[in-house]
């Protein structure tokens, strides 16, 4: 996948009216070569799920997707291990003729994708993961996920209580570590932990000891750039190294895609989802 035809677009929440639109722009359109990586979390929000996931999935060899923690979410509703919340819009997956194509496609997709030194996943990292760390623990979940018992692994992967990376991890804590910090992570404590009491942006952030995990001392993927999703109050955020695509289209915000050879973007306004 070559790096001047990529675009990278962030978390797409069943907005398929919204991507379609994205993805028609003259400057993407106009080249047959161009390729998308998404950044996670396909699925779920939006009025139109069914829509996004089949249509991405016909990008077939064009388009890298990463999990992100809403598109774990369907695996966990689909297997019957996680309840239906009030704020799922899964039901077209769900009752699709298509849905065990969906879900075995679904689950084999990775958490973590490195190509042109770009890491993407949906949420971040962990400070003390260097990016080989990275990939053989992303690899990990993504063997057990494509496993014939995915289901004995989709049961343990929800839930706050590991925040704590330590090698010694095993079982349903090491699998919810590595899945907590790679598709929900927003902020660490001092100490290097996880901390999901905030979804707000760093500026507006209640408590101040509070780190973006990008922002920790001494992260040990500083010189890697990494592109996520996930972090719809941060919003898009371009940095050298760090660069946050969801724009929150759901939100009634904008869907943005971002090319990776320059770091371009063109954003589709999603004003109409706004209530
Ligand atoms: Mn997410």
């Amino acid at each position: 996948m070559n790096e001047e035809n990529t675009w990278v677009i962030g978390d797409v929440q069943g907005c398929y009216c919204h991507l379609k639109k994205l993805l028609s722009h003259e400057e993407i359109i106009s080249n047959p070569k161009a390729r998308f990586w998404f950044a996670g979390d396909l699925v779920n929000r939006g009025p139109d799920s069914l829509g996004a996931i089949e249509y991405i999935m016909s990008l077939d060899e064009k388009s890298v997707c990463v999990l992100g923690n809403h598109d774990l979410n369907l695996l966990g509703v689909f297997a019957g291990l996680k309840e239906y919340s009030k704020s799922d819009h899964l039901n077209d997956i769900l009752h699709s003729s298509n849905s065990t194509n969906i879900i075995n496609w679904l689950r084999h997709r990775p958490l973590a994708h490195f190509e042109h030194n770009y890491l993407m996943v949906h949420a971040g990292v962990l400070p003390q993961w260097d990016i080989n760390k990275v990939m053989s623990l992303a690899s990990e979940i993504q063997e057990l996920l494509r496993s014939a018992n995915w289901q004995k692994t989709i049961k343990k992967i929800f839930g706050n209580k590991v925040t704590q990376w330590n090698e010694d991890l095993t079982g349903g804590k090491r699998i919810r570590a590595i899945v907590n910090a790679l598709t929900r992570i927003r902020f660490c404590n001092a100490d290097g932990s996880m901390n999901f009491s905030q979804k707000k942006s760093p500026e507006n952030r209640e408590t101040k000891q509070l780190i973006p995990w990008f922002n920790m001392p001494d992260r040990a993927t500083k010189n890697i750039k990494i592109v996520f999703g996930h972090w719809s109050s941060l919003g898009l955020f371009i940095k050298e190294n760090i660069m946050c695509l969801d724009s929150g289209c759901v939100w009634g915000r904008n869907m943005t895609a971002m090319r990776l050879k320059d770091k371009k973007t063109i954003q589709i306004s999603c004003k109409d989802l706004s209530n």
